[in-house]
C-alpha cells in the first residue's frame, strides 16, 4: 500500500516514502494525526531538546518545520513545472518586503488551520499561543514593502510564476519603544532565534564588483570591448522563502540576498599575520546587507544604500540570466519572452544599466539588441510624487562606486537625447529637463529618469497619483511615451488582512456568502443583499464588538491604558509624516478637549482616539508630532472630566503583527493626507474590508474607496489637489486662517502655552511654530473642514443602526481593493504573465 496525501483541494495523491498502512507521511500528511506525529518529529530532530525542557517557543519552531515540510513539494513542483513549460516568470525587484508572520498565513493557505489545532491540543499546545511566538520579519519601512509581501501571496495564488527578490537584512525596521512620550529606537534583532521558513543556498552565489576603474581591450575577433577593473568583490549567497498560493499547489519563491565577503579571510593579510586587517575587510563585505535604512524617503548620498541597491539588483539579475541559459536552456535574446521584471520603485533601478551591462560585457551584445531586451524586459511602478522622495545620487559618488555604469547611462542618455531632439526639435529645455543627469545643485543621476527610459510601462498606485504623474513629474516622459503610462491601483490581500487577522468576520462571511471572497472579493457584494437585515446587522456588531475588546487587552497590557469597547474606536496608523498630518487630528482632539473643558455638561459620542507608526530616527519634526501626541494623551486620560468621553492612545511598535488586532478593531479609519501627497496608501484598503467608515481627503485610493463605498457613506473634508496648488500659487498664508478661527487660535493657544506639558512651551513649539508659519501640507487650511466633518462623525455614531448599515456597505463595496485584482492587472497589461496550474 502506498502513503497517501491530500493535496490542498482535497485529492488524495500519491507520492513516495515509506509504505505505512494507512498513515499519512510525517513530511506531507495534512491531517492533524500526520501533523502531531511531524511536530513530535520535529521537537525530537530538529530542536533536539528534551520534553522536560520544552518551551512554546520549540513548539513554534517544530510546527513551523513541520508546515515548510508541507509545502516543499508544492515549491519544488512548482519550480519544476515553469522550467519545464517555460512559462513567463514575474521577478519583482523590491529593497523591501514587509512579510509578517509566516506561520498563521501558511496553515491558511494551505488549508490546515483546523489540524494544527487539534495537533497541538494533543500535545497540550494552543496553536494561537504557538503562533504568537513567532518575531516578524521586518523587512521594509511601510506600505511599499508590505505592497510588494501582498504580491507575492496574490502571485502564488493566481498561480502565476514569480520570484520575489530583495536584501536579508541582518537587522530589520527598528523596534519602537514609548519612554517619557519620546520615541526610542531599538535594535531588531529578528534572526537571533533562527528563521524555520528560509532555506540557505549557499552554493547558489554571485560576485558583486564595486569601485575601480574601466579599460579598453580588444576581444579575439578585434572588437573594441570595455572591462570592469573593480576595487573591492563581494558575494551574494541567496536564502529562499517558500510562498504558498491560498488553496492551490502552486509555491513561489521569495529569494533575499545576503553579503559575503569572497574568501572567509584575506589569505595574504593572514598570512602576512594581519589578522585584523583581513577580519576588517570581512566585516566591510558583511555591512552591506546588515540593515534597513529606516526612512521612507531616500538617504541622501548614502554609498552603503547605493551599494545595497546594486548588491541586490545585480545577485538578482545574474541569477535570472543563469536560470534563462542554463535551466531554461534560452539564447538571451528570448528573454523578454520569459521574464517580467518589475522595479518597485527606483530604488532597484539600477537594474536597467546592470542589464545592459551584463548583455554588452559579459555576454557581448550588441547595443541595440541589449536595449531592446532591456526595455522589452522592464517595467517601473512609481510610488511618490513628493519632490524630495525622488532619488538621485550625486555624480561624484555615483562614478566611484559604478564607473562602468556611468558611463553606460551617459551612452543611453545621449541616444535617449537624441531621441528627444528628434520629437521636439530646438526644445533646449526640455531636453535639459528630460536628461538622466541632473545639473541643479551639482550634476547628480536621475533614478526615476532611469527607470522611465529603461521601461517600457510606467505606473503609478492609484487613479489619481498616476494622472498626477503624468501631469508633474513625468510629464515630459508622457508626450514622448503616451503609450507606455497606465495606472494600478494597489490593493491588499484579503488572505493575511481578512480571513487571518478577522477569524470572527470570516466566519460570519462564511455563514453568509459562503468562502469564495476569499480568492474573488467582489462576492463580498453578496452583504448588500442582508445589509436590512437586523440580525445579520446585530451579528455584525457583535463580531466588531469582539475585535474592540481584543484591541483594547492588548493596549491595556502594552499601555496600561483602559478602552471601552462600547467608544467608537477612531484609528490612525501609518508612518509619522507630515504630509499625512497626525498633527491634523491632534488638533481635532485637542478641540475636543477643549470643548469638554468649557463645558463639561456637553453630550458627546465617547471616542478612544487610536495612533501608531514610527518615525524616521531623523526625522525632528515627526519625533516631536509623537511627543505632541502622547502628551496630548497623558492629560487627556488623566482628566476624569475628559477621560468619560475621550482618551489618547499611542500604540508603541505599530507592525504587521500587531496590525492584525488593529485593523479588526476600527470603526473609523483617518486618511487625512493634504490632497495630492499620498500616492494611494493601502491601510486605508485594510479597514474598508474590515467594515470601518473612513474620513478622508480626496487623495490617494482614498477617491476610489469613496466612488466604491458610495459617498453617502465616506466622510469627506478639505481641499481637493487643484485647490491645494490654487492656495500655494496665492501664498499659503496659515495666518488667515487663525484669525478668521477663534477655535482654532485657541486650541494652538493651548498647545504652545503648555497645557499638555506641564508648562512647558518649548517641546511642541517646533510643530506648532511650522503649523503658523511654513507648513508646505497645509494642515490650517483643512483644520475647519476637518473638525466639523469629525462633528457629522460624531453625530452619526450616535445612530447605531445606521452606522452600523454603512460600515457593512464598506465591506460589501471593498473587492476592488484585493490584490488579486491589481495583480491580474499587472499580469495582462505590463508583464503578459498567465496562469500556470501545478500538478503534484
Ligand atoms: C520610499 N515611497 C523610500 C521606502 C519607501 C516609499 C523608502 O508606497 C505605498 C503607497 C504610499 C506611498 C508608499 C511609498 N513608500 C512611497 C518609500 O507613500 O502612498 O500606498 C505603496 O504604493
Amino acid at each position: 500500500m502506498t502513503d497517501i496525501a491530500q493535496t490542498p483541494s482535497g485529492n488524495p495523491t500519491s507520492i513516495d516514502g515509506a509504505a505505512l498502512p494507512n498513515r499519512e507521511h510525517s513530511r506531507t500528511g495534512l491531517s492533524a494525526e500526520a501533523l502531531r506525529r511531524a511536530v513530535a518529529d520535529h521537537l525530537l530532530y530538529s530542536i533536539g531538546r528534551p520534553q522536560s525542557v520544552l518551551q512554546p517557543e520549540h513548539y513554534y519552531r517544530a510546527l513551523a518545520l513541520a508546515v515548510r515540510d508541507r509545502m516543499q513539494q508544492r515549491w519544488m513542483a512548482t519550480t519544476q513545472d515553469w522550467l519545464d513549460l517555460s512559462n513567463k516568470v514575474t521577478c519583482y525587484l523590491s529593497a523591501e518586503f514587509l512579510m509578517g508572520p509566516q506561520l498563521g498565513n501558511n496553515l491558511l493557505n494551505l488549508q490546515i488551520e483546523d489540524a494544527a489545532r487539534q495537533a497541538l491540543a494533543e500535545l497540550g499546545q494552543d496553536l494561537d499561543e504557538i503562533i504568537a511566538c513567532e518575531e516578524e520579519p521586518g523587512l521594509g519601512n511601510g506600505g511599499l514593502g508590505r505592497l510588494a509581501a501582498c504580491y507575492l501571496d496574490s502571485m502564488a495564488t493566481l498561480q502565476r510564476p514569480s520570484i520575489g527578490y530583495g536584501i536579508r537584512y541582518e537587522f530589520g525596521i527598528f523596534d519602537q519603544e514609548i519612554k517619557d512620550g519620546w520615541q526610542v529606537e531599538k535594535t531588531d534583532n529578528w534572526l537571533v532565534h533562527g528563521n524555520p521558513w528560509e532555506i540557505d543556498k549557499p552554493d547558489a552565489s554571485y560576485l558583486v564588483c564595486w569601485g575601480g576603474h574601466t579599460e579598453q581591450y580588444k576581444d579575439v575577433a578585434g572588437k573594441l570591448r570595455v572591462r570592469w577593473i573593480p576595487r573591492r568583490v563581494l558575494k551574494g549567497i541567496s536564502y529562499d522563502t517558500p510562498v504558498q498560493g491560498y488553496g492551490v499547489n502552486t509555491c513561489n519563491t521569495l529569494t533575499l540576498w545576503s553579503a559575503r565577503s569572497v574568501q572567509s579571510f584575506a589569505l595574504d593579510a593572514f598570512n602576512t599575520g594581519d589578522f585584523y586587517k583581513a577580519v576588517e575587510d570581512e566585516v566591510l563585505s558583511e555591512k552591506v546587507s546588515k540593515v534597513l535604512y529606516p526612512n521612507d524617503e531616500p538617504e541622501a548620498g548614502k554609498r552603503l544604500r547605493l551599494q545595497q541597491q546594486y548588491f541586490f539588483v545585480s545577485c538578482s539579475l545574474q541569477d535570472i540570466l543563469r536560470i534563462h541559459q542554463e535551466r531554461v536552456g534560452q539564447p538571451l535574446h528570448t528573454l523578454p519572452q520569459k521574464w517580467a521584471i518589475q522595479l518597485n520603485d527606483t530604488h532597484p533601478s539600477i537594474a536597467v544599466a546592470e542589464l545592459m551591462r551584463l548583455l554588452l560585457d559579459e555576454h557581448h551584445m550588441d547595443w541595440d539588441e541589449a536595449w531592446r531586451i532591456t526595455v522589452a524586459t522592464f517595467g517601473y511602478t512609481n510610488h511618490t510624487l513628493l519632490p524630495e522622495a525622488l532619488e538621485t545620487w550625486p555624480l561624484a559618488l555615483f562614478g566611484q562606486a559604478l564607473p562602468r555604469h556611468l558611463e553606460l547611462i551617459y551612452e543611453i542618455n545621449e541616444r535617449f537625447l537624441d531621441e528627444v531632439r528628434a520629437k521636439f526639435p530646438d526644445d533646449d529645455d526640455r531636453v535639459r529637463r528630460m536628461s538622466l543627469i541632473g545639473e541643479e545643485g551639482g550634476k547628480s543621476v536621475r533614478m526615476a529618469h532611469l527607470a522611465t527610459v529603461g521601461s517600457h510601462a510606467v505606473n503609478g498606485v492609484a487613479a489619481l497619483h498616476s494622472e498626477l504623474l503624468k501631469d508633474s513629474v513625468l510629464k515630459d516622459f508622457y508626450e514622448m511615451w503616451p503609450e507606455r503610462f497606465g495606472n494600478v491601483t494597489n490593493g491588499v490581500t484579503p488572505r493575511r488582512f481578512l480571513a487571518l487577522s478577522n477569524p470572527g468576520l470570516r466566519e460570519l462571511l462564511d455563514e453568509t456568502i459562503g468562502d469564495g471572497w476569499l480568492t474573488d472579493l467582489q462576492q463580498l457584494r453578496g452583504l448588500e443583499a442582508h445589509v436590512d437585515d437586523p440580525a445579520f446587522r446585530q451579528r455584525w456588531r457583535e463580531v466588531k464588538r469582539a475585535n474592540k475588546s481584543r484591541l483594547a487587552e492588548y493596549v491595556h497590557s502594552v499601555t496600561g491604558i483602559e478602552l471601552d469597547p462600547s467608544w467608537m474606536f477612531d484609528v490612525q496608523v501609518k508612518r509619522i509624516h507630515e504630509y499625512k498630518r497626525q498633527h491634523l487630528n491632534a488638533l481635532h482632539i485637542v478641540t475636543m478637549y477643549r470643548r469638554i473643558k468649557a463645558n463639561p455638561g456637553l453630550s458627546i459620542s465617547p471616542r478612544a482616539f487610536i495612533f501608531g507608526g514610527k518615525a524616521a530616527p531623523g526625522y525632528f519634526m515627526a519625533k516631536r508630532i509623537i511627543k505632541m501626541i502622547t502628551a496630548i494623551g497623558a492629560t487627556v486620560n488623566n482628566d476624569p472630566e475628559v477621560n468619560r468621553f475621550m482618551r489618547v492612545v499611542f500604540l508603541p511598535n505599530f507592525n504587521v503583527k500587531n496590525a492584525h488586532l488593529v485593523y479588526p478593531a476600527a470603526n473609523l479609519s483617518e486618511q487625512i493626507s493634504t490632497a495630492g501627497k499620498e500616492a494611494s496608501g493601502t491601510g486605508n484598503m485594510k479597514f474598508m474590508i474590515n467594515g470601518a467608515l473612513t474620513i478622508g481627503t480626496l487623495d490617494g485610493a482614498n477617491v476610489e474607496i469613496r466612488e466604491e463605498a458610495g459617498p453617502e457613506n465616506f466622510f469627506l473634508f478639505g481641499l481637493t489637489e487643484d485647490e491645494v496648488e490654487d492656495v500655494k500659487a496665492q501664498g499659503y498664508r496659515p495666518a488667515n486662517y487663525i484669525e478668521h478661527d477663534p477655535e482654532l487660535a485657541a486650541v494652538l493657544e493651548l498647545l504652545a502655552g503648555g497645557r499638555f506639558t506641564h508648562g512647558d512651551t518649548e517641546v511642541l513649539r517646533p510643530v506648532v511654530d511650522s503649523l503658523i508659519h511654513h507648513d508646505p501640507f497645509l494642515a490650517l487650511a483643512d483644520y475647519r473642514s476637518y473638525v466639523d466633518c469629525q462633528d457629522i462623525v460624531g453625530a452619526a455614531w450616535q445612530n447605531g443602526e445606521e452606522w452600523t448599515r454603512k460600515s457593512i456597505l464598506n465591506s460589501a463595496r471593498s473587492g476592488k481593493f484585493s490584490s488579486d485584482r491589481a495583480i491580474a492587472e499587472y499580469c495582462d497589461d505590463i508583464w503578459d504573465v498567465g496562469p500556470m496550474s501545478v500538478r503534484l
